[in-house]
């Protein structure tokens, strides 16, 4: 973080064709938000930048299906996503949208100056489906038709959803226009294409070594390897870089700005990121702002840092900085901090089969929750898919906000406004000796290095465990036991002050985590909310000594500011989630009394996500060995477990496996497996266990065994 320099802050602008669910918030909106108000906390000059995307084949196609205009799909999720974000804080400080004008424009003029660079833009013409019924020619979506890899009979021209394929619309067997259902003909048409076979050579050292030219741009460590290793993959690809259409023949979208292009509009992943620029300028034309001093200069005057979901990665990598570099004009990103995917329940978000929830739904459904907006940011924060993908769940929500938010944060803050009020009539009580300690100042240390390094989770978690040190100290310092045997100890003036300034510091420090629970903290000390700056401030005096709250000070009346779910008088919170869950249930109950389709590769399987990495020694610790199961019978009152003795070739084991449920013994014996054969040994249900038997669990819980060939006998490694 550089003072000197301007941050522009970007999110993915989303298709204004849809209501956006928590995966998206995880992904590309909550990051930028909690970057940015750190940013704004340390006084930086930042400008937070989003959008509506409103062109593309799929915002016409959704217009057909529900029988509206685009501009009628447009205006209506325009307008919810917009508000939604500003109900969740997402603090953008401009929300555009690319069917204004000023985006058009911006757009065309981008256009216009490739042309005349010289040998970025390629005109070319190419045979392209065209539904002879409707007289048009079809966008990739508007074709489907089999897919030649997998036979999916409804792929689409540029993908298959099945198997992910990415296709040209000429592979599909058996092609069919989406409009008029006919067979699509093929008919000459001339594009524009983006030269960025050109651009190779100076994205392979921008992204390895973080230079241009020689001269250095950005750190590449500071750029998370999955990031990387995208594009490097990419970069890597046999066939290099390819030039890469950047005009549609389509009736929606931005008129390409050349003589004889009638028809044609620019492909929407061309404008959607100059999206970023326009919007900019829309922001500074408003504000009194310079738009310019954001986006023109080197990392030396401005950062440019775009959040994004993984899946589009290489247009924030490779083809828009690659558009940037050959406009010349333009600064290029310092980092793309891209999240992975957010589950739901262990499956993917799904619209059509109701898996999930959207943004929207949470706060209508939770608008008797309170807290609800930093109840959902904090759980979406403690979970974070940073660096895989993550499975929010329900359960999970609960905890976080009984054990972080209830139990931790504001049990600590009630109490030190409780005593305060009850010791000093409200009052911070003087003191010479109070101070906030080393190890706060440490995590406060490390919460800010780890924002600045985009692992936001690991901030949260320092913010935890400042308010577990505050309620710590108040329960070793216990004020309320030294108030009997000498009630003038100025050691408990000294505790209420400095836990008062804790509670300050943590009013400061939850702003670009959770800004509504921090502005209720200020409320509670009767300060006003957090400003920019702020953080900057406070950071300084803790590094001087200086109190974070002065002497004399007087606080409001304590509140409960987080009122746990899981409680046994007031079941209302908890009843708000169990519906959620309950409606979950009812998915799978009706899903699995549906028949099943016969093809198997329809059937979604849904995955855990990835355990934390491990270093190869980690796993170099375990003893796995091939076993068989030589005896197995039930033990007596534990409906779960089998005793099984197990074959290790040199040796006879007896393993407690909790497998009674899935299998009987007979079933079992002389069943080839798997044996974790150091684990320490347990005692279940009064036998020793001596090791654990390895097996698959599949998406409805049901359990295989895990086994070598028949070849290969009892007691050998498994590696
Ligand atoms: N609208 C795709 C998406 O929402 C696209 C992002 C544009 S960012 C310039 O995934
Ligand atoms: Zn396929």
């Amino acid at each position: 973080m550089d003072k000197s320099k301007k941050y522009i802050v970007t999110s993915a602008l989303p298709y204004a064709n849809g209501a956006l669910h928590l995966g998206h918030l995880a992904g590309a909106y909550l990051p930028a938000d909690i970057y940015v108000r750190y940013l704004r906390g340390m006084g930086c000059d930042v400008a937070f930048i989003c959008g509506s995307d409103e062109h593309g084949a799929a915002i016409t196609m959704k217009a057909k299906k529900d029988g509206i205009s685009p501009q009628e799909i447009i205006d209506k999720y325009h307008t919810l996503n917009k508000a939604t974000f500003e109900k969740l804080g997402i603090s953008f400080d401009f929300y555009h949208r690319t069917s204004a004008e000023l985006h058009h424009k911006t757009s065309q003029e981008f256009f216009l100056k490739l042309i005349e660079k010289g040998g970025e833009l390629d005109e070319k013409t190419s045979e392209q489906y065209f539904d002879e019924e409707y007289q048009q020619f079809l966008a990739d979506r508007f074709i489907v038709g089999e897919c030649p890899k997998c036979a999916n009979p409804e792929a689409y021209g540029d993908q298959c959803e099945r198997c992910g394929s990415t296709l040209s619309p000429t592979e599909l067997i058996n092609p069919k226009s989406v409009l008029s259902g006919s067979t699509p003909v093929l008919k000459e048409t001339s594009h524009w294409y983006f030269r960025l076979d050109k651009h190779g050579e100076w994205l392979r050292e921008w992204i390895e070594n973080g230079t241009i030219d020689g001269q250095p741009h950005h750190d590449p460590n500071a750029w998370k390897n999955h990031v990387v290793g995208q594009c490097l993959s990419w970069l890597n690809d046999g066939e290099g870089l390819q030039p890469r259409s950047i005009t549609r023949d389509l009736d929606w979208g931005i008129p390409v700005p050349m003589p004889g292009a009638e028809g044609k509009v620019l492909y929407v992943w061309f404008d959607a990121p100059i999206g970023y620029i326009s919007s900019t300028k829309q922001w500074a034309a408003e504000n009194g702002k310079n738009w310019e001093d954001y986006w023109k200069g080197g990392p030396e005057k401005l950062q440019l840092v775009h959040f994004i979901g993984k899946d589009n990665i290489v247009f924030h990598c490779i083809v828009f900085p690659s558009m940037l570099k050959a406009h010349g004009e333009y600064a290029l990103p310092v980092n793309v901090p891209a999240n992975q995917f957010l589950n739901f329940e262990g499956r993917k978000f799904s619209k059509s089969k109701g898996w999930g929830i959207e943004q929207h739904e949470y706060l209508e459904e939770f608008a008797n929750f309170p807290n609800k907006e930093d109840a959902l940011r904090w759980a979406l924060i403690r979970n974070l898919p940073e660096n895989r993908d993550a499975d929010f769940k329900w359960d999970e929500f609960v905890d976080f906000y009984d054990k972080d938010l209830a139990d931790k944060l504001g049990n600590f803050i009630n109490r030190v406004v409780t005593l305060t009020n009850s010791y000093f009539e409200g009052i911070s009580p003087a003191s010479s000796t109070a101070s906030i300690p080393a190890n706060v100042v440490e995590l406060v240390n490390s919460l800010t290095n780890d924002i600045e390094q985009f692992n936001l989770k690991s901030a949260a978690s320092s913010l935890v465990e400042i308010a577990t040190w505050g309620n710590q100290y108040l329960q070793d310092t216990a004020p309320w036991a030294i108030r009997k045997t000498d009630p003038d100890s100025p050691v408990i003036a000294e505790c209420i002050n400095t836990s008062l300034q804790l509670v300050n510091l943590l009013a400061v420090l939850c702003e670009p985590f959770i800004p509504f629970t921090s502005l209720k903290i200020r409320q509670l000390l009767n300060l006003p909310k957090v400003e920019n700056e702020e953080l900057e401030a406070t950071i300084a005096k803790l590094k001087n000594g200086e109190a974070l709250l002065p002497e004399g000070h007087k606080v409001g009346q304590p509140e409960i500011l987080f009122a746990k779910i899981n409680d046994r008088n007031d079941k209302s919170r908890l009843e708000i989630i169990e519906r959620q869950k309950a409606k979950l249930a009812a998915i799978l109950a009706a899903e699995a009394a549906a028949p099943q389709p016969s093809n198997n590769s329809t059937i979604q399987q849904s995955f855990q996500p990835l355990k934390d990495e491990i270093q190869y020694d980690e796993f170099a610790k375990m003893d796995i060995r091939t076993a068989t199961i030589t005896a197995a019978e039930r033990i007596p009152k534990a409906d779960k477990l089998l005793k099984l003795s197990v074959d290790l070739g040199f040796e006879q084991r007896t393993v407690v496996s909790g497998i009674a449920e899935h299998f009987t013994p007979e079933e079992v014996i002389g069943q080839r497996v798997l044996l974790l054969a150091n684990l320490a040994p347990r005692k279940l249900r009064g036998v020793d266990s001596q090791g654990m038997i390895l097996m698959a669990e599949n998406a409805e819980g049901k359990l295989s065994f895990v086994q070598a060939d028949e070849a290969f006998g009892p007691g050998l490694g498994v590696k």
